[in-house]
């Protein structure tokens, strides 16, 4: 089938990362994707060109009509150009849906997969369905390709082996000593980085942080300025990296600070521990969010792991009292293996949900 996929990048990589993504799957599977989109120029890192498959045609929002294909995707309710809708009103119009953001709320349920008829503008009389992604088997599910999880499993059987190779392969860092830790940093800007990095000087423990450009990198740099060198916490500022080599990034380290959406996904995906920083809404209701996702992610946990770990959640999103905002409890948790086993039960029960290209085929199929 042919869709066109449409993305406006409000901010930051979120919205061109899932559209990415999202394009790429569907191209692996053998479809063929146009990707409208206002600013593809994340895109020269997060996809550079001799990654990218044939089956992707990447069109400027702005560029000329073209006869809608089979199945058109408004991510996140950008609205395509008033003209290319007019053009999808035809006998057999395509299919229109509009994929929403992902929440592990229990409202997504109801929502996933609801119609609304268009009533007015260009594409009046034409339906658009809603297609949720989620944590269950009601939603849309995760985005998740076929060879993620065989590609995840054989990086998994000798961790330490392909770990220290893609380090010095891919990043050119060589590991200082086989028991260090390697935590990898991708957050806003209000992250407490810096009472992170002292929590980690006051473990003690030999730690390797990696920081992806931006807020994490600014940070750590404000940090480093203001301290005495650490030679327990070592920092490597890393370039921008394709979203491949960050998948890699993920599963090499110990724990993984993700933000957003698609990041936040990955991480469930390398299902080593990790904390996410949500994205803060200015009306708060990202805590909700972020209480919805704990429930769901940690079901099944030890009661103490569970509490020590959505304490460090809050603290990390800034989601209680500074007084009782605490990053000590990390060293422990590190060393205690249920995070990670934890970690990896709670991947495998999302794995068992159809993941979203699936889903989205077979929704865009029945209604065609
Ligand atoms: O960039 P984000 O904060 O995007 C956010 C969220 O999607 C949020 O929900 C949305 O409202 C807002 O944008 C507009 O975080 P996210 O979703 O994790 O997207 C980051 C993308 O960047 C993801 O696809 C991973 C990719 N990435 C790389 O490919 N290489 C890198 O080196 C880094 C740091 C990120």
């Amino acid at each position: 089938m042919l869709w066109d996929v449409f993305c406006r990048v409000i901010d930051n990589f979120g919205d061109i990362g899932v559209c990415w993504r999202l394009s790429a799957d569907l191209a692996e599977r053998g479809h063929a994707v146009r990707l409208w989109v206002d600013d593809a120029s994340a895109l020269g890192w997060m996809a550079p060109e001799p990654l990218r498959s044939p089956n992707i045609q990447v069109l400027h929002w702005d560029a000329e009509v073209l006869a809608p294909g089979d199945i058109v995707i408004e991510a996140f309710g950008c609205n395509p150009p008033d003209a290319f809708v007019a053009r999808m009103q035809r006998p057999a119009p395509p299919v229109w849906i509009n994929l929403e953001y992902l929440s592990a709320e229990n409202w997504v349920e109801r929502c996933h997969g609801l119609r609304s008829p268009v009533m007015s503008g260009p594409g009046a009389g034409l339906s658009k369905w809603f297609f949720y992604p989620g944590f269950t088997q009601a939603t849309g599910g995760l985005l998740r390709e076929t060879e993620l999880m065989p590609a995840r499993q054989a990086w998994g059987a000798d961790h330490r082996w392909h770990r220290d190779r893609w380090l010095s392969s891919a990043l050119g860092i060589n590991a200082p000593s086989p028991d260090a830790r390697w935590l990898s940093l991708f957050c806003y800007e209000p992250a407490p980085v810096g009472a992170l990095l002292d929590a980690l000087v006051a473990n003690g423990h030999p730690t390797q942080v990696l920081l992806t450009p931006g807020f994490a990198t600014a940070l750590a740099r404000q940090w480093q300025a203001a301290k005495l060198p650490s030679s327990t916490v070592t920092l490597h500022e890393l370039p921008p990296l394709s979203q491949r080599e960050f998948d890699h990034l993920l599963w090499a380290c110990d724990l993984n600070f993700v933000r957003g959406e698609d990041s936040a996904v990955r991480a469930l995906w390398a299902g080593q521990p990790h904390l996410w920083h949500i994205y803060p809404q200015d009306d708060g209701v990202h805590a909700g969010k972020l209480q919805a996702f704990m429930d769901r992610w940690m079901i099944g946990w030890p009661d103490d792991l569970a509490s020590d770990v959505r304490s460090l959640w809050l603290s990390w999103n800034d989601l209680k009292p500074h007084a009782e905002r605490d990053f000590e409890p990390l060293g422990r948790l590190l060393n205690d293996p249920r995070w990670a086993s934890n970690s990896r039960t709670s991947r495998q029960r999302l794995a068992e949900i159809p993941d979203l290209v699936t889903q989205l085929c077979s929704f865009a199929l029945d209604r065609r």
